[in-house]
């Protein structure tokens, strides 16, 4: 199966890396095709960078139609555009932050949110309240890494990191650990290795179940909300979205 991992970003560093970490642990008969936007920041830290990239993850959603693709993976933590990717897509699409919340609640009655900044903390807490899981989530908590700082993270933002992670587990209650940015998905296994609890890396958890649908035959749903959107004429720069 063909699985189109975007990542929302334009930083072909992250991009390679999550393609690294997809292809490490997806099944045998599964193909990455990572890509990324041409056009959009380089990282997604607030509304202002989601809103922009939102729109040109629909580029790469429709990208991977044309090519026939069985999932598409949307690899941001802010799950950008996902109700718009589903209304695109025939293919199931699956967010980072929603797969890992769901895998996190079925191995832990509590969960925390481990991520970069903390001007992010409030749009993870509104992600956790739009899914429907913030009764079983322990705290977020931010390591104040920005994301472009994971592509060659120091030994202190490493042990900034595991602290958080250790706070949420010591003082927070946490029985697993989400980690809130796709650029972390290298350090999943060097972070369990200190922690005594379950670590989620959304890019794992995301190939996993879009995997899973595939097998299962699932795909999105195009008779209610996530019907194609109404054929009409688009303006100047998204006028390729006529119909
Ligand atoms: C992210 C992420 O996963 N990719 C990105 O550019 N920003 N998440 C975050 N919490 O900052």
């Amino acid at each position: 199966m063909k699985i189109n991992l975007i990542n929302p970003n334009t930083c072909q560093g992250m991009t390679d890396k999550i393609a690294t970490s997809a292809a490490a642990i997806c099944a045998p008969g599964s193909e990455i095709i990572a890509q990324s936007p041409e056009h959009g920041p380089l990282s997604i830290e607030c509304a202002f960078d989601e809103a922009l990239a939102g729109a040109a993850v629909l580029d790469c959603i429709a990208k991977g139609e044309q090519i026939g693709v069985d999932a598409h993976i949307i690899a941001c933590f802010g799950d950008p555009a996902i109700d718009a990717c589903r209304e695109l897509a025939s293919a199931p699409v699956i967010g980072i932050a929603g797969a890992a919340f769901q895998l996190a609640s079925l191995v832990a009655s509590r969960f925390s949110v481990v991520t970069t900044l903390s001007r992010t903390l409030p749009a993870s807490h509104h992600l956790l309240q739009r899914y429907g899981y913030q009764h079983v989530c322990a705290s977020v908590r931010a390591s104040d890494i920005a994301v472009l700082d994971l592509e060659a993270v120091s030994e202190d933002s490493l042990q900034g990191l595991l602290s958080e992670c250790q706070q949420a587990v010591e003082h927070d209650g946490a029985e697993a650990i989400v980690l809130g940015c796709a650029g972390m998905s290298d350090l999943v296994s060097r972070l369990q290795q200190h922690l005594s609890v379950p670590v989620i890396d959304g890019v794992a958890a995301a190939v996993k179940l879009a995997e899973s649908l595939v097998q299962l035959g699932l795909k999105t749903a195009k008779t209610g909300n996530y019907a194609a959107p109404l054929p009409k004429q688009y303006i100047g720069r998204y006028q390729h979205w006529s119909q």
